[in-house]
């Protein structure tokens, strides 16, 4: 993949005809599950790193925000994480990610449509210096995240998807490798006690080692460098990290 963050004045790369392109960036949770399902169900593609404090002014005639992760196949494009992953798992039918009983799959939806508030609290807790302890947040958290264990515990799997991940992993795994940052942040760990969600912290650390996820792994500590350029208003060295 580019490690390069193309930036203002910058020209696109040739698009190679009949293979995918992704545009992303290397720190964007919202890109890496896109990132994950390509590399999950084994889709040829690109990847089209966007700076998005300098972004390219070309970038605008494929998101007209600005915004990654999006898709482009073709002429189309796809744009927001959970419609490409979508768009992807059904054009590829190959390795799929969803159960196929429609009700099977109309569950795993509804619980990915859950993530949004757990990635609220994350994002409160690790981008703002909105002020709580470490119990407040704690609490904050233990909230949105019960569905997922109750999930899990339901299941009686290692994966959402059963022995290996599928969408709901895929969906939810980047806030999870990013748990350590709430500890940088807060400067003291959450008091979790060991009762306290055992299903969803087993599956993170097994998420952590299969080999899919394992291959786009950022540490922690260099998200948490992105993470204090957004809290200062100052470029993150994409490139460098
Ligand atoms: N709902 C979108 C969120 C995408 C998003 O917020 N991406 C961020 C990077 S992590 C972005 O492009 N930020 C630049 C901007 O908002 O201008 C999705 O699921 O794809």
């Amino acid at each position: 993949m580019s490690s390069v963050h193309l930036t203002t004045g910058s020209q696109e790369p040739p698009r190679v005809e009949g293979l995918l392109r992704l545009y992303s960036m290397k720190f964007c949770p919202f890109a890496q599950r896109t990132r994950l399902v390509l590399n999950a169900k084994g889709i040829p593609h690109d990847i089209v790193n966007i700076n998005l404090i300098k972004k390219p002014e070309w970038y605008f005639k494929i998101h007209p925000e600005g915004k990654v992760p999006a898709l482009l196949d073709g002429s189309k494009v796809i744009v927001e994480s959970l419609d490409i992953s979508d768009y992807l798992d059904e054009k590829y039918p190959e390795n799929p990610l969803y159960p196929v009983k429609p009700e099977l799959k109309k569950r795993d939806k509804d619980l990915i449509n859950k993530i949004g508030a757990v990635t609220q609290v994350f994002g409160q807790c690790v981008f703002t210096d909105m002020k709580k302890t470490p119990e407040e947040w704690l609490k904050d958290f233990l909230v949105p995240l019960q569905d997922f264990e109750d999930a899990l515990a339901q299941r009686g799997t290692p994966f959402f998807g059963g022995e290996k991940p599928e969408m709901v992993d895929y969906m939810l795994w980047p806030w999870a490798e990013k748990t350590e940052c709430i500890e940088i942040k807060q400067g003291t760990k959450l008091p979790v006690k060991d009762d306290q969600i055992p299903l969803l912290r087993k599956w993170r650390k097994t998420m952590r080692d299969y080999p899919i996820v394992k291959e786009i792994y950022t540490p922690p500590e260099v998200f948490w460098k992105v993470a204090e350029c957004k809290l200062t208003g100052t470029e993150p060295k994409y490139d460098d990290l």
